[in-house]
């Protein structure tokens, strides 16, 4: 028999999963909206993926598989729904992957099926988190995901260190997903692996993040650029550094490829994150800039600062001042959802138009990357403006 205090949560629950969500009218840059509420937190996850409903062998009803967080979702438009690829981290720590879908994209979501299963290919993967989910032109859709390890070669105290790949599966209807092998880089480590969604001279194209340790990239230079011919046994050979982390900028520590870049007439959009060093500890924000159709390893545009940055409560959560995004839709009537999460803990959306996003990554000045001269680049604009206010 079903426990009396399921129906009673669950009331509770659908008021929160029917809630409609609005534009946050505080906040306003010209670039995109945010909204009041998170797009997906743990409190969305059904009940009955974390309670045994059955009153005999629980009858405290208590929660027997926790959820600690919903964060770091890919992203896909499918069959005119708005799909996330929630990472679910239970309150063992490891996180999983769950669909959750939208009719609109901004509210609604609703986890379904069960959280996503495929073939156990490497017993030595231990956690699975942040996977991009990206529409290939060979007609599959690629999940590409951080498979994390134990390091092997750990003196035996070292109960921490660990080895980060890029994980790699398929799928054409999101419900059967078939495991292919780990995509192969030069570099010892890898995490935010994203695949180009076309072919690239004839081949399948990733974006790689080389890294010597598992949090420092150390002499990983920053966003990479690799080909490899053959998708079921991924073997890039050469990386090659596209926008590397920089000195006194908002990825000066670290940089990675958010969601597959967007495909506009001026250029492939990237949604990035950069990484810098506080006294609080690491900030991650949002940044964009733009690499060549013809060529995609030039970058041709590269706005200075900050794209989104964790703003009012987004500052706090289980890993504060994070802003992390690796899903990204863009819909038939060019209207673009970013999918990002705050402080490691819940899910939010932005949304723009490709008109706005285009302008944004185009016509926003570079980062002058000295003082003086970004004082005088704001110095220009404003006696710019003082020219028309004072005609
Ligand atoms: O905790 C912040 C983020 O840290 C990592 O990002 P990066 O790979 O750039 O170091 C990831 O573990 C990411 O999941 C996490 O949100």
């Amino acid at each position: 028999m079903i426990h009396e205090k399921y129906d009673e949560l669950l009331a509770k629950q659908k008021k929160l999963l029917e809630r409609r969500n609005e534009i946050d009218q505080e906040f306003y840059n010209g670039v995109y909206n945010r909204y009041k509420y998170p797009v997906l937190t743990r409190h969305h996850v059904p009940l009955h993926w974390r309670f045994d409903l059955d009153r005999d062998t629980n009858p405290f009803f208590i929660e027997r598989l926790g959820v600690n967080a919903t964060f770091n979702p890919g992203a896909i438009y499918f069959e005119g729904k708005y799909y996330m690829g929630v990472r679910l981290e239970g309150v063992d720590r490891k996180s999983i992957f769950a669909l959750a879908v939208s009719d609109n994209g901004i509210d609604q979501f609703q986890f379904i099926d069960t959280p996503l299963v495929w073939d156990d290919v490497d017993k030595e993967e231990t956690n699975i988190y942040d996977m991009r989910l990206v529409k290939h032109e060979d007609g599959w859709i690629y999940g590409i995901y951080c498979s994390e390890s134990k390091d092997p070669s750990a003196d035996e105290f070292d109960t921490s260190s660990a080895v980060a790949q890029a994980g790699l599966v398929r799928t054409k209807d999101l419900k059967e997903w078939e495991r292919l092998p780990n995509v192969q880089t030069p570099s010892p480590q890898q995490r935010n692996v994203v695949l180009h969604p076309e072919y690239v001279d004839g081949q399948y194209a990733f974006y790689t993040r080389p890294q010597d340790g598992f949090i420092s990239t150390g002499s990983g230079g920053g966003i990479a650029f690799g080909l490899t011919k053959d998708i079921t046994n991924p073997v890039i050979e050469k990386e090659k550094i596209i926008h590397s982390k920089k000195y006194h900028t908002i990825y000066e520590v670290k940089n990675g490829q958010g969601p597959a870049p967007i495909k506009t007439d001026k250029g492939w959009i990237h949604i990035a994150h950069g990484v810098r060093n506080t006294a609080a500890g690491l900030r991650y924000v949002l940044y964009t800039f733009a690499t060549s159709l013809k060529n995609p390893t030039e970058v041709i545009a590269l706005p200075g600062g900050h794209f989104v940055a964790p703003y009012d409560d987004e500052r706090t959560g289980d890993v504060s001042n994070v802003i992390f995004c690796n899903g990204a839709i863009v819909n038939e009537n060019e209207e673009v959802f970013i999918y990002y999460a705050s402080s490691d803990t819940r899910i939010h959306v932005a949304t723009t138009t490709m008109d706005r996003l285009i302008d944004y990554t185009f016509n926003t000045p570079e980062d002058a990357y000295r003082s003086l001269e970004n004082a005088q680049q704001r110095k220009d604009l404003i006696l710019k403006n003082e020219v028309l206010l004072n005609k």
